[in-house]
């Protein structure tokens, strides 16, 4: 080891010890409003921030608006004859707090379908990566080579009053979302279909549009894109993606700025990537087995193994939630609804075995403090139903939907005028001194 590396190995073990001792005997003193524990441990429940277009309920899980997935499953509108809501509709939700009529989600469909052109030279940066860079990189790469079209940046440069911020805001957020299926499309198909690439197609809504352009023409499929679209949009503020997006906007960095700032965050493994992870997982514990259908003790023994690796069991858990995600209950549901009556699926049928046998387990460890699965432990195995397999898109996918709801929020913080952001930090030297000062006091 380098010598550098090695000083700083020999401080940072016993720096560790000593935080963790910490926050066990002194994690309930409270720091101001705070404990000790929330500033250690990612400042979970701390509120410091303000959204609007959705809130998290530990038990009961998100509302966009106030409207459970449930309910917006029943009320948003749908394509004609269609059983999924129409990512357009909880866009316009979340943006203006009303329930849309089908003439105002038609009507922002439109509107994004015209704006859905990818400047050219966003392919060719995408064409001159190697093919095997991740997906959700290049995903990245084309967010940030689509930032010279910027109309905020360009306004900002010439000189604008602030108050008309959102407005410039709101055009980029449009644009982005309205060009983010096709460069996902590229990506997918550049990098597992050969580069055939597939033209969109103006006649379909925006998700029916992006399962066309990935090469997935089956209705069931696009409704299946649509509700995916639709339950991924937003997850309250505090979220990585939501929340490095509105940290980076809050510097006055432009959308595409902001928004690529959120999918880096996306694609880490305990956040967006889980969707990858889990079908890795699962396809793993088939592949040990021999194929087929693994017996629940079989299931048991491979969480235990996981665990005792010291790994996640990637699906499960959730820093917020405390029971089922309600966005696993409305995949399971697809599942039972539109594949099982006609014929079982071994890998949904796998999903469902683990929320059997998963949640005793975590919760017997006695620190795990949400046992329940999150929205990444379904949605890969319906994506493969459909003959999408490559599992490490599916965080690009994510991104697409998670655009809606975090830029949405954007041109709320710029016309609310949010200032730039700043949490204050302390040392853990700080930190002790000020515990010290308050057990003095008694
Ligand atoms: N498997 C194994 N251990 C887990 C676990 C899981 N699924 N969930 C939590 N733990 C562990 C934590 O790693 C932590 O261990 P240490 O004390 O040794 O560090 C302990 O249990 C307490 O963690 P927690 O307070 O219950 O959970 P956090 O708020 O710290 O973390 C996570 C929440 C979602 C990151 C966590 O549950 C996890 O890693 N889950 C697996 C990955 C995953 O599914 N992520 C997707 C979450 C939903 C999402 O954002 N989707 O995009």
């Amino acid at each position: 080891m380098d010598s550098l590396k090695e000083k700083f190995a020999a401080k940072a073990g016993p720096a560790a010890a000593e935080v963790k001792a910490l926050i066990k005997e002194k994690g309930d003193v409270k720091l101001g409003e705070y404990t000790v524990a929330q500033v250690y441990q990612g400042m979970k429940s701390m509120i410091g921030m303000v959204t609007e277009t959705s809130k998290l309920d530990p038990n009961e899980g998100i509302r966009f608006r106030g409207y459970t997935i449930p309910e917006l499953r029943e009320k948003l509108p749908k394509t004609p004859g269609g059983t999924e809501p129409l990512p357009e509709g909880i866009f316009y939700l979340m943006l203006l707090g009303e329930l849309p009529t089908e003439e105002d989600a038609l009507h922002i469909g439109n509107d994004w379908a015209r704006r859905a052109i990818v400047p050219k030279h966003v392919f060719d940066v995408l064409d001159k990566l190697p093919a095997s860079t991740h997906p959700m990189t290049q995903f990245v790469i084309a967010i940030l080579a689509m930032q010279t079209e910027s109309i905020f940046a360009a306004a900002y440069a010439k000189g604008v009053n602030k108050k008309e911020y959102w407005s410039y805001v709101y055009e980029d957020s449009m644009n982005l979302i309205a060009r983010l299926p096709r460069v996902a499309a590229y990506i997918y198909r550049r990098k597992y279909k050969n580069g055939v690439h597939i033209e969109p197609d103006p006649k379909l809504d925006w998700a029916g549009n992006l399962a066309h352009m990935l090469g997935y023409d089956e209705d069931n499929m696009k409704s299946l894109m649509r509700l995916y679209m639709t339950i991924h949009v937003d997850h309250e503020g505090g979220n990585v993606s939501a929340h490095a997006t509105h940290l980076v906007g809050s510097a006055l960095s432009d959308p595409y700025m902001a928004f690529a700032a959120g999918m880096t965050g996306l694609a880490g493994p305990l956040h967006g990537l889980a969707n990858q992870e889990v079908l890795s997982w699962i396809l793993k514990l088939r592949e040990e087995l021999g194929g087929g259908l693994p017996s629940e003790s079989q299931i048991e023994e491979y969480i235990k193994k996981t665990l005792a690796d010291g790994k996640v069991v990637p699906g499960y858990g959730h820093a917020v939630l405390r029971k089922t995600d309600p966005r696993f209950t409305a995949q399971q549901d697809f599942y039972n609804n539109y594949i099982r009556p006609n014929g079982k699926d071994d890998l949904c049928e796998i999903v469902q075995m683990i929320y059997k046998v998963a949640p005793p387990i975590l919760e017997s460890t006695g620190k795990i403090k949400n046992p329940w699965p999150n929205v990444d432990a379904h949605s890969g195995v319906l994506l493969t139903h459909y003959g999408m397999v490559e599992h490490d898109f599916y965080t690009v996918l994510f991104g697409v939907s998670r655009a809606l709801g975090v830029l949405a929020s954007l041109i709320w913080d710029r016309a609310l005028g949010h200032p730039i952001e700043r949490p204050g930090s302390m040392t853990t030297e700080g930190i002790k001194k000020k515990i010290a000062s308050i057990e003095a006091k008694g």
